[in-house]
């Protein structure tokens, strides 16, 4: 078994400062000097933290298209392809040797359950961003999904700073049905925006509708503007 690494706690989420030369300030400045940063910002006023028309749950539903694959870990491959400076194709090992991060967030449903404080390990988006380096023309991505799902994200929601793949909850592996081995989680949308048993993230310079966008779901999603259907747009 590979060792996983410690996760560390981002720095602009503990609320420190930045040492002036550390990677997410880098990443910071140069997203801020390509002039695509960033919305997503997640904290929130205590009475602002359910979104509209949703109730809290204690346990957490599941939900998909009902084709849950077992992908075993010797044969689980990431790819990111499109429009990225660095292309990238990851075995398992090569993906948990990447910088691992803790973070506690919320899920907000558009069936209108939320489910708060969930714990997660894995890798920040962002970390992947610096690491794949979007081209200046990307503006969005397409998730595609073991399953045969996809769903879309403007790059600016994707690198929100609390977006993560994930592939723990709670300190425990991530379940098959939960989207494991590997899951986007995107707490700021609804969740059919969290891609389970992700395969394969495609860098695009046009927005395309996924899976749901398609077939009557909102193409943004923000649970606070209850984006929920297509027919609100
Ligand atoms: N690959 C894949 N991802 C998916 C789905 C799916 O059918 N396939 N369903 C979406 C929907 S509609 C929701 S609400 C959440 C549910 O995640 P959960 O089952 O972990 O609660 O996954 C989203 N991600
Ligand atoms: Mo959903």
């Amino acid at each position: 078994m590979t060792d996983e690494p410690k996760p560390r706690v981002p720095d602009d989420l503990a609320g420190g400062d930045l040492p002036p030369d550390s990677k997410l300030t880098r990443t910071k400045r140069a997203w801020a000097q390509a002039g695509k940063f960033l919305t997503g910002k997640v904290t929130r006023a205590d009475d602002e933290r359910l979104p509209p028309g949703q109730h809290l749950v204690k346990d957490w539903p599941v939900l998909d298209l009902g084709l849950q694959p077992e992908i075993p870990l010797h044969h689980w491959r990431f790819d990111v392809t499109g429009a990225v400076e660095n292309p990238i194709s990851w075995d398992w090992p090569t993906f948990l040797s990447h910088a691992q991060t803790q973070l506690v967030t919320d899920i907000h449903c558009v069936t209108t359950w939320s489910r708060y404080d969930n714990r997660w390990d894995g890798l920040l988006v962002r970390d992947l961003l610096d690491m794949v380096m979007p081209k200046d023309g990307a503006s969005h991505v397409m998730l595609h999904s073991f399953d045969g799902y996809t769903t879309n994200l403007a790059l600016e929601d994707f690198a929100a700073e609390d977006a993560m793949l994930v592939h723990r909850w709670e300190g425990e592996a991530l379940t098959v049905a939960h989207g494991g081995p590997m899951r986007l989680v995107v707490p700021h949308l609804y969740f059919w925006k969290s891609a389970k048993w992700l395969q394969r993230i495609e860098f695009r310079t046009s927005d395309k509708r996924g899976f749901w966008e398609e077939n009557g779901y909102h193409n943004h999603a923000d649970p606070w503007k209850e984006e929920r259907y297509s027919a609100d747009e």
